[in-house]
């Protein structure tokens, strides 16, 4: 059964990209199952409205409970005898890390729900956490403002569906990629990469990577790959 993902935004364009490249083959090849739904199609008054004033008062609009609900309820009718996961992007989740993404690469039916504005009302949250089919998640891809999770949710899934089995047509540059993991600070660390002309505008190519000693270039790149590790760590002062 493949993975089953459904997707709920007021802007359902915004995940066009999934058509293309790695995740559009893998849903060719039936290894994803992807659905976009558009929330104002859950909306019940003639403007579709899906936002409202928040109660206490202040700046900005707050998604109403109601169409969230019936989307959500709707995706999960389509996939019964599933356990959920629903994802909510907010910038007050839960760091998106690679952990993250093995974790949630198990999971047969993840919801993402896209908020924008100032967010969903909260009790879309409470509600589906206290549902025994449910696991639920707020997760947010980093410290920084964007205007929706829509993006959020593109990045989030291909970092997810990449790990799929059958997805990717060499595996060896998956295990490659997670001996590259720095297990303790969870950095992606990886050595510098040439390839031909052997001299470019004045540069050339180290001469260990055109002799042909695989001992020698594999302990050059794991040097140059801790050398950019201790760089980075003084950069983000870890
Ligand atoms: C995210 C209200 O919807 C939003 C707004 C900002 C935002 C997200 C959702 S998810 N930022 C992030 O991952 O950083």
């Amino acid at each position: 059964m493949a993975n089953k993902f459904d997707v709920i935004s007021i802007f359902p364009e915004y995940m066009s990209p999934l058509a293309l490249s790695l995740i559009g083959k893998a849903t060719k090849a039936g290894l994803v199952d992807i659905a976009v739904h558009d929330l104002r199609d859950q909306a019940t008054d003639v403007h579709h409205t899906v936002d409202d004033t928040p109660y206490g008062g202040g700046a900005g609009m707050v998604m109403m409970p109601e169409p969230w609900g019936a989307a959500i309820d709707q995706v999960v009718s389509n996939a019964p005898n599933r356990t959920h996961d629903l994802v909510i992007l907010t910038p007050a989740g839960e760091k998106f890390s690679q952990a993250m993404a093995e974790e949630l690469t198990t999971c047969e039916h993840i919801i993402f729900a896209c908020g924008r504005y100032e967010g969903i009302d909260i009790r879309i949250t409470d509600y589906y956490k206290s549902q025994p089919n449910f696991r639920v998640r707020e997760i947010s891809i980093g410290d920084y403002v964007l205007n929706g999770g829509e993006v959020a949710t593109l990045a989030i899934m291909e970092a997810i569906i990449r790990l799929i089995p059958g997805v990717i047509g060499n595996p060896a540059s998956l295990d490659e990629e997670s001996h590259s993991l720095e297990s303790e600070a969870g950095l992606l660390v990886e050595y510098p990469s040439y390839t031909k002309p052997a001299e470019w505008r004045g540069l050339g190519v180290p001469e260990v990577l055109l002799s042909g000693n695989h001992a020698a270039i594999a302990k050059w790149r794991r040097d140059e790959a801790i050398k950019r590790t201790e760089k980075l760590r003084d950069l983000t002062r870890e």
